[in-house]
């Protein structure tokens, strides 16, 4: 799973990329051709808590991918300057991290020299609509011709690009319409990759001292609420400088800020929640590990997550949650207390599960 950061230029998308990846990449890295990539850790505090009960040699969270992509300029849409080629990054994405400029300084410029990060995103998003309706109006084309035929699946097509041409052409984003479409409908449009329909974190980047409530906040929050989006708010160039730091030291500075965790671990959270993606645990004396599952994962999909043959080879599942370790404090104490539960084929997978996989290969 995959999200990607997008805004305009000098609004601190590389440094927040490099915050969250840890990978500290210069500022002129990630360009349209050849976008940053990296995999960002999903903290999870109940792989802590697990810690605390079962002895392991190691921990490992979850983890998501994260792309930088150049800034994006009005006329992408069009194909100006390298926008076709950014587009083309955002279409493979499963989720949009869309950064805006809150923080003043004089010495980084600004495109429009001017703080408005509301106005910043409807322009990065009129770009975004601008290349869905392009798609959508193809699409109308097509389908009116196969529609004529009497082509059923085509008439069903022609009148969900219609809906959507008028969402967009009344600068509405497609994931605006997602939630009033039925199950073949939607099914539909996701099989667009339509750039507005993916679901978007806004992250206002604050300055150092600003606070999480300033006002220009406050308009990114008020966007994302009438968007269908969510927002955070973070110090991107701090989160950098705390992710160069040893743990040690940075949990002094955290504290001298009077925070416990940096203010990443929430978009990393956001993020990973907005992709749909939730998290089960495998806890043993090799490891405490955090698996990723969509939502509605079965127990063989979640075991094919671990290894494709435990998917194949499935017969049952061993579950018990966090909540019981903290209360039974062994597995052994859990299964005594008959809270260790037997699942078969059609279990979905809960978040935060413990798992111990049955199977034969
Ligand atoms: N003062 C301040 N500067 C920042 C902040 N975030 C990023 N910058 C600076 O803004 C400049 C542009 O940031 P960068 O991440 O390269 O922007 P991008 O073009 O959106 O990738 C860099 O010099 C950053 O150090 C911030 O929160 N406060
Ligand atoms: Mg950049």
């Amino acid at each position: 799973m995959e999200a990607g950061i997008v805004g305009l230029s000098y609004i601190g998308k590389t440094a927040l990329f490099n915050a969250m990846t840890a990978l500290g990449l210069d500022a002129a890295g990630g360009s349209a051709a050849k976008p940053n990539v990296g995999m960002v850790n999903v903290p999870d505090p109940r792989l802590e808590i697990i810690h605390e009960y079962v002895e392991t040699k190691k921990i490992v969270p979850a983890t998501i991918q994260l792309v930088d992509v150049a800034g994006l300029a009005a006329g992408a849409s069009k194909g100006e300057g390298m926008g076709n080629k950014f587009l083309a990054h955002i279409r493979n994405v499963d989720a949009i991290i869309h950064v805006a400029r809150c923080f003043e300084d004089a010495s980084v410029p600004h495109v429009h020299e001017r703080i408005d990060p509301v106005s910043d995103i409807e322009e990065v998003e009129t770009e975004l609509l601008l290349a869905d309706l392009e798609v959508v109006e193809n699409s109308i084309r097509n389908a009116q011709r196969k529609a004529r035929t009497g082509e059923k699946e085509a008439k069903m097509r022609l009148e969900l690009m219609e809906q959507c041409q008028q969402e967009l052409e009344a600068s509405r984003p497609l994931r605006s319409l997602l939630p009033a479409l039925d199950e073949q409908k939607e099914k539909i449009l996701r099989s667009f990759a339509m750039l507005s329909a993916k679901p978007v974190l806004y992250v206002a980047n604050i300055g150092e001292d600003e606070a999480q409530d300033a006002p220009a906040v406050e308009a990114v929050r008020k966007y994302a609420g009438e968007n269908g989006g969510e927002a955070v708010a973070v110090c991107a160039r701090l989160e950098a400088e705390l992710a160069e730091l040893e743990p040690g030291e940075r949990d002094e500075m955290l504290a001298g800020l009077g925070l416990t965790e940096p203010a990443l671990n929430v978009v990393a959270r956001a993020a990973y929640k907005l992709l749909g993606l939730q998290s089960f645990f495998t806890a043993g004396p090799k490891e405490i590990r955090a698996w990723t599952t969509p939502i509605g994962a079965t127990g063989p999909q979640a075991a094919g997550v671990i290894h494709s043959d435990f998917e194949r080879g499935f017969i049952r599942v061993e579950v018990y949650t966090v909540a019981d370790l903290q209360e039974h404090r062994t597995e052994q104490a859990i299964k005594a207390a008959g809270k260790m539960r037997t699942e078969g084929k059609d279990y979905v997978v809960q978040d935060g599960d413990v798992c111990h996989f049955l199977f034969n290969v």
